[in-house]
């Protein structure tokens, strides 16, 4: 396959219109028949149609009714070429046969546990039938399905059910309508045995909506909360952008086979089933959580990606990041109080290091060779992260005004990220400066900050430095437009009122209505640059990048004593978290230097009483304790250091927490005796907070030898009365080898071995253990019964769960890379996305010490044979 260039974007010389297809359904092979109608962009030019076609074995084409014979098309293995196609408008139709039941890549359609599925997004579509498979294609499609009534008695596409009924030989049929155009990619088809949750919807124009959740019969009971997410969904996108849904059916399908995490298919989205089936006793507040913000990240693009496209997929943040961002906010209005931390958490583990790889590149990438590689955090997470700024720049009502703008512009149109840019910018007459070089640049800015007050004058200097490493491709870098959140605290702890700064030789109001802010945002944009703040009666303590305002790592000469301030006092609660991140970075990396030379290692008392204040501040939102008293991760520290050392990060780590559960033991017991409940499971936040907190100080205190301790967390095991409080016991007790873990996996195991979502969680429980020398129980769980190769979730929670420990992956033997190397290669015969997918764990590999590098030359070598090699 060859490289795609953004700068080569060309229109289509063709468009369609509209588009009839028809389903044959077999056991053994399926029929597609495509009907299309063919508009020149160019009247009166023939230049050669080209299609997309991998793997179809094609029956006949006919132009105009007419069949064509060899010499007027050309048949290559990816494409059918039309070399003379009539000029004007005309009918093309295709009859092709595909082979879904031995589809394993879970692209295009595929048969699996039963049931036809497919998934289209991005390029895929080509597996379905000859087409030009890109999103600038938008057309209107009917979709007629026939197949054996009995085994597949639910016959399910995209818009609206037009017409069903019997056929001879035990079979029927059905046909639905999407009246609105759409790109291939949310074309969606689904046929098998299913049952489904019904509810309705009114929407603020007073139209009903009938809401369909779509399981195996065994499941739908564990629909309840899916249903729940679906229609706060709905009324979240009228309140908070006007968006209402524009068909008269929603249908979401559950599928335990799924490359992606759902697919949002035009009023047919189709779910992995982990997004999708929860029940108190089955899935714990994190899986509530995520089913709730995956169930909206698919409804809200209805209108961003499906009313409103991509020109091409070099434009995927357009959907995907914008899409993201709205999940965040739903997420956050709806309960999650630190859900911003969370998601800043998520930033900096997966995009970070993704960004100071060799896969870095731009949230609108420049080249690709295979979409599907594209797929990344940069794209959706960072992406996310630049939609924030234009919010942060244009405060709520600006960045409503935008989004009106852009919906007012685009309906129906497949559109590029400056359309999104030019719409914020001209609804509010904004100046963005450089603001697009963060489509375009890749790496994660460095900007340091230092700060002066001179009492005199009664002001206080900020002065930013900035600078964007170099990435592949990308030597040099321009300055970025940065927004950074700041305020200033004064002796008790109180936020300053902010006035006026002087910048760039002027002295700038930043009141608002004549009234002091407490938070300003300054817009750095140079390379260097100064802020003076005014009128400023006593040296601040400044919190800066508050709510974490733009995606840099931020350098700043806050001493130990500020940032211990901070965390007890900042008003901007990520801020207040961020400091006791900072110092726990700190100490970490200090440590680490202690073990790398044999010394002992130590606990600064100063950081133990930091987090007891926060452990005892009753002040405090529980959700926020149990975030602001966990430790920053292992890959998190590792990117900080020049030769990632994984050993000593480890050691390091569980030391620290070790050490802070002897110190804090009492709290720590307090905290899960006052938090505990034996009442009914309830999904909302003050529960969820307690649960987190409880949950939070039993892992701290199973890090402890202690007896009594063992004995509390294997009572918590025992008395729990939901999945949340059983599987952080669980968890708890696994922490150390031993019979008391061997016999609770056990037991956890014969509870659930019917539930194949619980049998995942424990899956990955173990695959991703710390314990030592885990690589052998791994290659033991591939040989379990429950685990299967071809199933997505499964290879994710045993395999992608291993690399997720990284002193085991990264062992110093090479066994762990040799085990990922062996899969990789086994699955890439399977499911390639998969496969490619689990390969970016290894991306990082340059990052590590000369004998780790020379085992993973190894494994390059052995990838360079297979085609997913990214690096
Ligand atoms: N469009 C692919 C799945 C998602 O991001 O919604
Ligand atoms: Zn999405």
């Amino acid at each position: 396959p060859k490289e795609i260039f953004l700068k080569d974007y060309k229109l289509p010389d063709y468009y369609f219109d509209t588009v009839d297809l028809s389903f044959w359904l077999g056991e053994e092979k399926t029929t597609v028949s495509a009907k299309i109608s063919v508009v020149p962009r160019v009247d009166g030019a023939a230049s050669p149609l080209l299609l997309d076609g991998v793997d179809l074995k094609l029956i006949s084409v006919k132009i105009n009714g007419n069949e064509l014979k060899e010499g007027d098309f050309n048949l290559e293995s990816r494409h059918l070429i039309l070399t003379s196609p009539p000029s004007g408008n005309f009918i093309l139709e295709t009859v092709t046969e595909i082979l879904p039941q031995k589809n394993t890549s879970l692209e295009g359609l595929y048969k699996s546990s039963g049931n036809f599925c497919t998934q289209c997004e991005a390029e895929s579509f080509r597996k379905i039938t000859f087409y030009q498979d890109r999103p600038d294609i938008m057309a209107k499609y009917t979709c007629r399905i026939e197949a054996d009534k009995s085994q597949y008695p639910v016959l399910l596409s995209n818009g609206n059910l037009i017409e069903q009924g019997e056929l001879e030989g035990g079979n029927h049929f059905a046909l639905w309508e999407d009246p609105f155009k759409k790109p291939c990619y949310l074309f969606a088809l689904v046929a098998g045995q299913l049952e489904s949750r019904d509810d309705t919807f009114t929407t603020s124009s007073g139209r009903t909506v009938n809401l369909k959740i779509w399981s195996a019969p065994q499941d739908l009971p564990k629909t309840e909360h899916a249903m729940y997410s679906l229609k706060a969904a709905m009324k979240w996108d009228e309140d908070v952008f006007g968006r209402e849904y524009d068909l008269d059916i929603f249908n979401i399908v559950s599928v335990p086979d799924f490359n992606m995490g759902a697919m949002e298919n035009k009023s047919l989205n189709i779910f992995n089933s982990m997004f999708v089936l929860a029940s108190p006793e089955t899935a714990r507040d994190a899986d509530y959580a995520a089913i709730l913000g995956v169930i909206g990240h698919e409804y809200f693009h209805n209108w961003t990606g499906n009313r409103v496209t991509c020109r091409d997929w070099f434009q995927l943040s357009l959907k995907e990041g914008l899409t993201v961002f709205r999940d965040q906010e739903f997420s956050s209005d709806l309960g999650s109080t630190v859900k911003r931390i969370s998601d800043v958490s998520m930033l900096r583990t997966n995009q970070f290091s993704e960004d100071a790889g060799p896969m870095a590149h731009p949230i609108r990438p420049h080249s690709y060779i295979k979409m599907d590689n594209f797929y990344t955090a940069t794209v959706y997470v960072k992406g996310a992260e630049v939609v924030r700024m234009y919010k942060t720049l244009l405060g709520n009502q600006g960045f409503r005004k935008g989004m009106d703008l852009y919906f007012q512009r685009h309906d129906g149109q497949a559109v590029t990220c400056e359309d999104f840019f030019a719409a914020m910018r001209d609804a509010n007459n904004a100046d963005f400066a450089n603001f697009l070089l963060w489509y375009s640049q890749a790496g994660t800015p460095v900007v340091k900050v230092t700060s002066s007050y001179n009492a005199e004058a009664r002001t206080f200097s900020l002065k930013f430095s900035q600078t964007v490493p170099p990435t592949p491709g990308q030597p040099v870098k321009e300055p970025m437009f940065i927004p950074v959140a700041a305020g200033l605290l004064d002796s008790s702890g109180k936020d300053m009122p902010l006035s006026s700064i002087y910048h760039d030789g002027k002295l700038e109001s930043v009141t608002c209505g004549g009234q002091p802010v407490y938070t300003t945002i300054l817009r750095v944009t140079k390379g260097e640059e100064e802020f003076i703040f005014s009128d400023v009666p006593q040296k601040p303590i400044p919190s800066l990048l508050r709510g974490y305002s733009a995606p840099i790592r931020l350098q700043s000469d806050l001493t130990d004593s500020d940032l211990f301030f901070l965390l007890a006092h900042d008003s901007d609660e990520f801020n207040r978290w961020e400091a006791g991140q900072i110092l726990a970075r700190k100490l970490m990396l200090s440590q680490v230097v202690n073990f790398q030379k044999s010394r002992d290692l130590v606990l600064d008392p100063q950081f133990v009483h930091g987090i007891r204040c926060v452990l005892l501040d009753s002040s405090l939102d529980k959700e926020f304790i149990a975030k602001a008293i966990s430790l920053p991760s292992e890959g998190e520290i590792m990117d900080m250091m020049d030769v990632a050392d994984p050993d000593a990060v480890h050691a390091v780590r569980k030391f620290i927490r070790k050490q802070l559960a002897f110190e804090l033991k009492q709290e720590l017991l307090n905290l899960v005796k006052e938090n505990r409940s034996s009442e009914k499971y309830v999904f909302d936040h003050t529960n969820m907070a307690r649960r987190a907190l409880k949950n939070t100080a039993l892992g701290y205190l199973a890090s402890l030898e202690d007896e009594e301790i063992t004995e509390l967390v294997l009572q918590e095991y025992k008395t729990a009365t939901n999945m949340t409080d059983q599987f952080s016991a669980l968890a708890a007790i696994a922490q150390k080898p031993g019979k008391a873990r061997d016999d609770a996996l056990a037991d956890f195991y014969n509870q659930w071995q019917h539930d194949y979502v619980v049998v995942n969680k424990w899956f990955a429980l173990q695959s991703s253990s710390d314990i030592p020398g885990n690589v052998e129980n791994v290659y033991k769980l591939l040989g379990h019964q429950a685990f299967d190769l071809k199933n997505p979730n499964k290879v994710y929670s045993v395999i992608g769960g291993f690399c997720a420990s990284l002193v085991n992956f990264h062992k110093k033997d090479g066994s762990g890379y040799k085990f990922l190397g062996e899969m990789v290669l086994q699955l890439d015969k399977l499911n390639p996305q998969v496969a490619a997918d689990l390969v970016s764990d290894f991306s990082r590999w340059k990052r590590y010490d000369e004998t780790r590098q020379n085992l993973a030359k190894v494994l390059i070598f052995l990838f360079g044979g297979v085609r997913i090699c990214r690096f």
